[in-house]
């Protein structure tokens, strides 16, 4: 294969999930095993997602890979292990008429190039590793022509980045925890398609677009190693909430999911404040978001709208229709008033 000159290219794109029940906390750091269950809800791929091209070629010398146009370094060890999993499923690759022939154990030595573009703000809460993590993944298992289903090629994204293995589904999305120690059950698997409650709506209010200061990876390190509480979110409310909110998704209760999804936000920011030293991903605008769902979810007489939070200020919010988005945008318009023109155009085109 050296001698000759041929490109091989994949080009995927993944959207990014929304937990609304939270993964916060790993027994197992270097296999990212979590110490509970997560479910998420997987975006619509034209707004929060990663795009990414695999190639390779024997005229590569190195693996190189370029995020949003920035060429990165690919020394990390989640990569590594990634990239290592993948390349010992792969298979091999014939295309006659453009003269490719990859025997398997020729990936052992070809080196492959990626770029990698999100059409959101990179490390801003907004789960961009879990869209990029499951790409690469996905797209590398294509190109290397792996005969593994989604769940399994879940369980080697989350070695990358754990919420990553929830993007390999769109819909509603568990992350079993699993059992065993090597994370063989650890992966992703879909409770609902996307087809299931398409009424649903998402608003993300983006607060801010600056990366965030603690890391989701060191930030739920040091919850586990000092919060009091989470043992208790891990082990006593999160299984029993896990139950409630399949029940929900399977039934389209509104009542019950927004109730669900709110409180789980809430309590990860509260095991967040109750680190040591304490860790602050929401601000006062978010906390006035939450304020302003709760007080109209309350005047309703049931909730219109979920609220959830990641690991920054961002909010999230899902409601029940798009009569209820509208209504919401109003409120956010009329609290929250944009700073430019652009900003309120943009609304505009949605109403
Ligand atoms: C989640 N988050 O369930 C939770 C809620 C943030 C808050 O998963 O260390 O980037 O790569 O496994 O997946 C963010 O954590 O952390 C996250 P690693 P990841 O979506």
């Amino acid at each position: 294969i050296e001698s000759e000159k041929w490109i091989l290219m994949v080009t995927a794109r993944t959207p990014t999930n929304i937990a609304v029940i939270k993964y916060w906390g790993k027994r197992d750091e270097t296999l990212i095993l979590p110490i509970n269950d997560s479910i998420s809800l997987t975006l619509d791929p034209t707004h929060l997602s990663t795009t990414t091209t695999v190639s390779v070629s024997p005229t590569f010398h190195q693996d190189r890979m370029w995020l949003n146009g920035k060429e990165i370094s690919l020394q990390g060890g989640r990569f590594q292990s990634c990239l290592r999993e993948i390349r010992a499923r792969a298979q091999d690759v014939q295309d006659k008429k453009k003269g490719i022939d990859i025997k398997k154990e020729d990936w052992q030595k070809l080196h492959l190039h990626i770029a990698s573009y999100n059409n959101f703000p990179t490390a801003a809460g907004l789960a961009s590793s879990a869209a990029g993590l499951a790409c690469l993944v996905f797209s590398l298992a294509k190109l290397m022509n792996l005969k593994e289903d989604n769940s399994q090629l879940s369980a080697i994204a989350r070695q990358g980045s754990g919420s990553a293995c929830r993007s390999l589904y769109g819909g509603f999305v568990k992350w079993v925890m699993g059992k065993e120690d090597n994370g063989s059950d650890s992966l992703a698997v879909q409770l609902a398609d996307e087809k299931h409650w398409d009424e649903l709506v998402i608003i993300i209010a983006v607060v801010s677009a600056r990366q965030k200061e603690t890391s989701s990876t060191s930030g739920m390190r040091d919850t586990v190693e000092t919060s009091a509480l989470i043992q208790h979110r891990a082990k006593e409310v999160v299984p029993k909430r896990i139950v409630q909110m399949e029940d929900a998704i399977q039934n389209r209760d509104f009542p019950s999911f927004a109730r669900l999804a709110c409180t789980d936000s809430n309590q990860f920011h509260a095991v967040c404040l109750d680190t040591y030293p304490p860790i602050f991903y929401m601000n006062d605008t978010s906390h006035r978001i939450i304020s302003c769902v709760e007080k109209w979810n309350r005047a309703e007489g049931a909730p219109q709208v979920a609220y959830t939070f990641d690991a920054g200020p961002n909010a999230v919010m899902i409601a029940r229709n798009r009569k209820t988005a509208a209504l919401l945008l109003q409120r956010l318009l009329y609290n929250f008033p944009p700073e430019s023109d652009t900003d309120l155009g943009r609304v505009n085109n949605f109403i």
